[in-house]
């Protein structure tokens, strides 16, 4: 851990006038969480600074929008990437323009893009570097800063369940929910689902299909996704409905979208990291994202998610 990148940071915050918090494409809510919290962050300790945050957003909040942001002020800027591995994968068209960069994230560190970085690769969620970074750094709270960031943490450890979660993690936790996350606003602006969402996953799991030695997948088709007029990130929801079931040893969840098809894959025991990196794809040992070029390629990638398992090699990550 290069906690000189820490102080790096804050000087790097401090100098800067201009900054613009950039996030992944299809954000999910520790991007999300990462970017807002830290954006109200940096505003309650250091004033009079511009903060930025563009891309997609998983709710209607517009703290931090603009519209027009200029040539002149993203070179101007310190520019803080927040739990984006790759720099293709970046939710912002004019990264090149941007002279101070710092990344933030807990991705297997494949492409360090930025000229800074700190990247914690055991930490279950980006918001987790950032919290512990802030608490070092005995930085101020408030409680949009804090719920926000409680947001990615949960979401990015399945609510504390997932094996990777640490005890850095509940750190994180505790110090979230002593400096005001509203747990029961996030839960219930998280987990509370409804009739149509819950019809939509029975409709997916109905989609399951089984191979013998546990690799479970579903696949949502454009034709499949027409009725129910959601999201990417709503679709992907049918992720979950196969997880905690004993049979289902790897579930991968394929969505066909018009120019690409997204693939999630998801392990209790094996790793399946390598594999997602054979279909131009990588992420963390039990968690990864690919792509496929077609969709006949399943059969291809559940068979050799088959001899993972059949390998019987379990990791079990508790670093
Ligand atoms: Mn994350």
């Amino acid at each position: 851990m290069k906690e000189t990148n820490y102080k790096l940071l804050v000087a790097k915050i401090k100098k800067y006038k201009n900054i613009i918090i950039l996030k992944h494409i299809r954000p999910d809510w520790d991007a999300q969480g990462s970017s807002m919290g830290l954006a109200y962050l940096i505003q309650e300790n250091y004033k009079g600074k511009t903060i930025v945050v563009p891309g997609d957003r998983l709710d209607d909040n517009v703290d931090f929008w603009e519209d027009n942001i200029t040539d002149k002020f993203i070179k101007s800027a310190l520019v803080i990437i927040v739990d984006t591995a790759t720099k293709s994968r970046l939710d912002f068209d004019r990264y090149d323009l941007a002279e101070e960069t710092f990344k933030i994230d807990h991705h297997v560190n494949i492409d360090p893009y930025a000229k800074n970085e700190i990247v914690h690769e055991t930490a279950i969620a980006c918001t987790e570097v950032i919290t512990l970074w802030a608490e070092v750094m005995k930085l101020k709270w408030n409680s949009n800063a804090a719920s926000n960031l409680y947001k990615g943490l949960v979401t990015d450890s399945g609510r504390f369940l997932f094996p990777n979660t640490s005890y850095k993690t509940f750190n994180a936790a505790k110090v979230l929910l002593e400096n005001g996350a509203n747990l029961k606003q996030v839960h219930d602006s998280l987990f509370v689902s409804d009739l149509k969402r819950k019809k939509y996953a029975n409709f997916a799991f109905s989609k399951l299909q089984l191979s013998e030695k546990g690799v479970g997948h579903i696949t949502i088709t454009k034709k499949d996704q027409k009725p129910w007029n959601y999201s990417y990130d709503e679709i992907k929801s049918a992720l979950g409905t196969m997880s905690g079931i004993d049979e289902i040893k790897i579930w991968v969840l394929v969505i066909e979208l018009d120019d690409e098809i997204k693939v999630s894959i998801r392990s209790r025991d094996y790793e399946i990291d390598k594999i997602a990196n054979k279909y131009d794809g990588g992420g963390h040992k039990l968690a990864s994202a690919c792509k496929l070029k077609a969709l006949s390629d399943i059969d291809k990638l559940v068979k050799d998610l088959d001899k993972v398992i059949a390998k019987g090699k379990k990791k079990y990550d508790t670093k």
